[in-house]
């Protein structure tokens, strides 16, 4: 008996969606697109929800210009992300063939979200930053303005006793990895916890800075990559302006106005499967103070979770190599610090896998809990 399937409804007209519709007409080989970001080439985030489903019946989905996206060979081995309900989300066995990126569903019910991480909302932004007034002890001590207006606040545990260690950690500012936020919202989480030892005795002496989301015009248009005005966040800490980069301004300014002591920058990477950091080793005021640092830093988050390590990650730079538009070595030069870029994947922490989920907001979330225990080992050490 054959099913007479109603025409499937997709869209992605909502915050962080990101699809084009090439053809929808045969339920067994749904053709899509990722969109562009903005003045951009880059893409590769992608999310958008798929309604007028028949529960039972297979369904077939194609991300038709995946072998054009910023990063096409990270769809190897990747899976995609699918909810009922924008809540529980899970695997969707995928395949890629070099050109086009493949996944089936049989859904349960008569919608579905896919997307290409687990999405962290604007919604739920403003959530996570009134449980940090509210819950978690926080002040709000400035706010900056995203090119499209939208508020980027600043957050501090912390009385700003000059006396005290300022521990900086900011997130996002590739509007696509959105695990970044995740993280940040295991930090507040934790900051809300009364009888955690471990966290007083950090709070005791250093302040916590946090700037849970750099680039909201970018989430919140579906973008991968860059800003509302076309630009890598993560290449203007060299040249940032309130004109294309107001949020690396931001956030600079403040850098500069309250100091830095330890700097952490929140990401994800598409093709590495596994948690790791990037830090200083090319910048040209590298010392054997900072390099122990790392190490240092390094063995005691690993000692801490079995969701990072140290074996997998980008190639070293040189000396004298590295590109200081980026914020971590920026950050590390200027404060003389440690810093570090945080990199979670997109697909699944491999030394650690879960084949239901990957790597998740969940797990980012407790990564953020854990990395405040590392800070607190540290801390004593940044000076
Ligand atoms: C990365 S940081 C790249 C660091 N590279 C090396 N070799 N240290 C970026 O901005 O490209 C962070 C990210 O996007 O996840
Ligand atoms: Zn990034």
């Amino acid at each position: 008996m054959t099913v007479t399937r109603p025409m499937l409804a997709i869209s992605a007209d909502f915050d962080s969606g990101n699809i084009q519709v090439i053809d929808a007409s045969d339920p067994r080989l749904v053709r899509l697109a990722i969109r562009p970001d903005t003045y951009s080439d880059h893409f590769q985030w992608f999310h958008f929800k798929v309604a007028n489903l028949v529960p039972g019946e297979p369904y077939g989905f194609s991300l038709d210009n995946a072998g054009q996206s910023s990063y096409h060979e990270a769809w190897h081995n990747y899976d995609a992300v699918a909810s009922y309900d924008q809540k529980s989300w899970f695997r969707v066995p995928s395949r890629y063939d070099g050109s086009a990126l493949r996944f089936d569903l049989t859904p349960r019910h008569e919608q579905v979200w896919f997307a290409y991480f687990e999405p962290y909302s604007r919604e739920r932004h403003d959530w996570l930053v009134d449980q940090a007034l509210n819950q978690a002890g926080m002040q709000l001590i400035a706010v900056g303005k995203s090119a499209e207006g939208r508020e980027i606040p600043l957050l501090r545990r912390g009385n700003g006793d000059p006396a005290h260690r300022k521990i900086w950690l900011i997130a996002q500012q590739h509007p696509g990895e959105h695990m970044a936020e995740w993280f940040m919202e295991g930090i507040i989480e934790r900051l809300q916890r009364s009888d955690d030892k471990e966290l007083n005795a950090l709070l005791a002496v250093a302040d916590l800075y946090l700037i849970p989301n750099m680039n909201p015009d970018g989430a919140f248009h579906g973008h991968l990559r860059t800003n509302a005005r076309g630009k890598d966040l993560n290449r203007a800490w060299q040249d940032s302006s309130a004109e294309y980069t107001p949020e690396v301004f931001f956030a600079q300014q403040q850098m500069d106005k309250h100091g830095v002591d330890l700097f952490i920058d929140a990401h994800g990477d598409e093709a590495i499967p596994y948690v790791f950091t990037a830090a200083c080793e090319g910048n040209p005021g590298y010392t054997t103070r900072i390099a122990d640092l790392e190490l240092t830093f390094r063995q005691v988050l690993q000692a801490q979770t079995a969701d990072f390590q140290t074996v997998h990650g980008y190639t070293l730079d040189e000396p004298g190599t590295a590109n200081m538009t980026l914020a971590c070595n920026s950050v590390g030069q200027r404060f003389d610090c440690l810093a570090l870029t945080l990199e979670m994947p997109f697909k699944d922490h491999d030394d650690a896998p879960n084949a239901e989920t990957g790597w998740n907001g969940q797990r980012s979330a407790q990564l953020g809990k854990d990395v405040l225990s590392a800070v607190a080992k540290v801390v004593q050490l940044l000076r």
